[in-house]
């Protein structure tokens, strides 16, 4: 199903007129109501007739570092009065980042999840177990609202209690799940060990994301509970999630609501924009937002974009699955490697290899990088054989350390997939 299918399908020389007129639109609203954008985009500005999606790039990107050093709410368009709800990212270290909605913004934000519930293969009517922590966090509110706005009835559960969960998983038996994939796969191992069979919950779509995952997760996920998988993205400094969604029909590459947020593609170190294709920064430029709107808001994090025509109809283009956040990568005696490299290699290894795996720095004489896994059968599966095809496949050199199912700690969330054990001085 597609949600609004006059804008999800429209014609690519439409959507960049729309593109255009919002542009200019956020272009002007930022400069005269954010000190921060007044003298960058002014500069750039000469007058209201040029095509603003050609002059965009000469704008500077705006950065965590950015919005950190005008904290609380220094990006903040609209009296205080003007504001109907805050939320605030889950960035790691240093302070949080404060994010603002209007009526309007929030009007739009459940709308764009409104869309993606859609293209999860959620109907009107379904219910939806959401699972997405509810507080400051946009997961819960964001998928709640999305959710109600298009006539779902929602459980929200919110992160946590996961026993508690199953039990109103089993009794009822809504047709739709919210979530981190790691907590989807949490939840499920959850249901087993209580003497259940998750696979006859009756669920029929999962709509996971928050955190990276790979197709051999979504493969284990869809297998334990019976349901289609999809991936959901999005960050609070641009909305919460719904800023992307993969459609169940193709499964392939995110969807980005383009007639919201525009998108660019850039080489990290550069900041030029690389070809389809090419690994880089997804950069994102708001279109409608009216209490904090962002113009060139380097994510961090790492796509490519898919240019092809989609199966479902949409015409929005589709990103690839977000592999890393660029200050997530590890350097391993000099190699570069994204945990999700690593699951991916992984899981496809050994159906006896689960899921739930950590990476740890500890001491050593060079750094060493421990990949702790969980396993079925622990004398089945040699350590050291693991450890060889990684470092064939990724050119990693890892130590693997194999786990009884159940060690590891189940976060509520978003999973911690690297830990430093090293003692300080070697940090
Ligand atoms: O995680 C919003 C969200 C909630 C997205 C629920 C999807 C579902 P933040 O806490 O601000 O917002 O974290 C944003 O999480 O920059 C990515 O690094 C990462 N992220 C979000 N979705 C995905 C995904 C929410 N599908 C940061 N795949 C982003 C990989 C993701 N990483």
């Amino acid at each position: 199903m597609i949600w609004d299918r006059a804008m999800e399908t429209m014609d690519r020389q439409r959507l960049r007129r729309v593109q255009e007129m919002r542009l200019r639109w956020t272009l002007n609203w930022a400069r005269e109501r954010v000190p921060f954008y007044q003298e960058r985009i002014d500069r750039i500005i000469s007058s209201d007739d040029r095509d603003p999606i050609a002059y965009l790039k000469d704008i500077p990107f705006t950065t965590k570092k950015d919005l950190r050093a005008q904290y609380p709410t220094g990006f903040f368009a609209v009296p205080r009065h003007e504001l109907r709800r805050i939320h605030a990212s889950s960035g790691t270290g240093g302070k949080p980042t404060m994010v603002g909605y209007t009526a309007r913004d929030l009007a739009m934000w459940a709308e764009v999840v409104a869309r993606s519930l859609a293209a999860a293969g959620a109907r009107p009517g379904d219910m939806l177990h959401n699972a997405y922590g509810y507080g400051l966090f946009t997961g819960g509110l964001g998928l709640h609202a999305g959710a109600e706005r298009m006539g779902l009835t929602v459980i929200p559960a919110s992160g946590g209690g996961t026993e508690r969960q199953v039990e109103l998983l089993c009794d009822l038996r809504p047709e739709g799940l919210a979530c981190t994939p790691s907590y989807a796969l949490n939840l499920a191992e959850t249901g087993l060990r209580l003497g259940g069979d998750p696979k006859t919950w009756g669920l029929k779509f999962a709509i996971l994301g928050a955190e990276p995952w790979t197709e051999a997760m979504r493969q284990r996920i869809e297998n334990a509970l019976n349901v289609s998988a999809v991936d959901i993205y999005g960050l609070s400094e641009i909305t919460g999630p719904g800023v992307a969604i993969e459609c169940d029909q193709a499964k392939d590459g995110l969807h980005v609501f383009e007639d919201f947020f525009y998108m660019e593609i850039v080489d990290p170190k550069t900041g030029d924009a690389v070809s389809p294709g090419t690994l880089g920064e997804l950069v994102l430029t708001t279109l409608a937002k009216e209490a904090m709107p962002m113009v060139r808001y380097r994510t961090g994090d790492l796509v490519s974009l898919l240019d092809d025509p989609c199966a479902c109809g949409r015409t929005h283009r589709k990103i690839s699955r977000v592999v890393g956040r660029t200050d997530d990568m590890l350097v391993v005696r000099g190699v570069n490697v994204f945990p999700s490299e690593i699951e991916r290699v992984m899981l496809n290894l050994s159906t006896e290899l689960e899921p739930n795996y950590q990476l740890a720095w500890e001491d050593g004489p060079m750094p060493r990088l421990v990949l702790e896994v969980e396993s079925q059968t622990s004398n089945g599966l040699d350590p050291a054989w693991i450890a060889r095809r990684l470092k064939e496949a990724l050119r990693v050199s890892l130590e693997v350390r194999l786990l009884p199912p159940g060690t590891l700690v189940r976060a509520p969330g978003k999973a911690i997939r690297v830990v430093d054990r090293r003692s300080t001085e070697r940090k």
